[in-house]
């Protein structure tokens, strides 16, 4: 089963505007360590091109839209994230890529953990073969 799953967060609004609050282990499934958001996006280019071997990340688009294309190697799915108030978790093993970016695209992502470049796999062929050697967990940390 593809580690991926879309949050819809509830929107607290009154005739000032809308807020939505994100809270670690509350509507967010785990600690948030860190955040950071990706902007000025360049017309027609593709991010990402790789998996976590144990992140867990949750990506909203706070402005704009992009799609993002999820595999775990066996099914594959384009996503669009077009909305303030839903979020995509991706779980470890994950390829990942990011594209159609509007020109106001502001995607926000939360990470369960710091940065580590060690927890990257950038190599297809590479994420195939870990893949098939590694017990999969589901998105709550259970093997499936
Ligand atoms: C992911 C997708 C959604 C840091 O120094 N600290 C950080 O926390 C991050 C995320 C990146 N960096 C550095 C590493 C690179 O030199 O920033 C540069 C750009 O990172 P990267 O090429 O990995 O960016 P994307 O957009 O391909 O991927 C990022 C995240 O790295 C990744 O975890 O899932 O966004």
């Amino acid at each position: 089963m593809l580690n991926v799953q879309l949050i819809n967060f509830k929107t607290m609004g009154d005739d000032r505007g809308s807020l939505i609050a994100l809270e670690g282990n509350k509507n967010i499934p785990f600690e948030i360590k860190r955040v950071y958001y990706i902007f000025d996006t360049i017309n027609n280019i593709r991010r990402g091109f790789h998996a976590h071997k144990e992140l867990k990340q949750l990506l909203i688009c706070v402005s704009g839209s992009c799609k993002v294309f999820v595999t775990d190697g066996a099914t594959m799915k384009d996503i669009n994230l077009n909305s303030r108030s839903q979020g995509l978790l991706i779980g470890s093993m994950v390829w990942r890529e990011m594209y159609d970016f509007s020109p106001d695209c502001v995607l926000l992502v939360l990470a369960s953990e710091y940065y580590s470049e060690k927890d990257y796999i950038r190599n297809y062929d590479e994420f195939l073969n870990i893949g098939k050697k590694t017990k999969k967990q589901s998105l709550d940390g259970k093997d499936v």
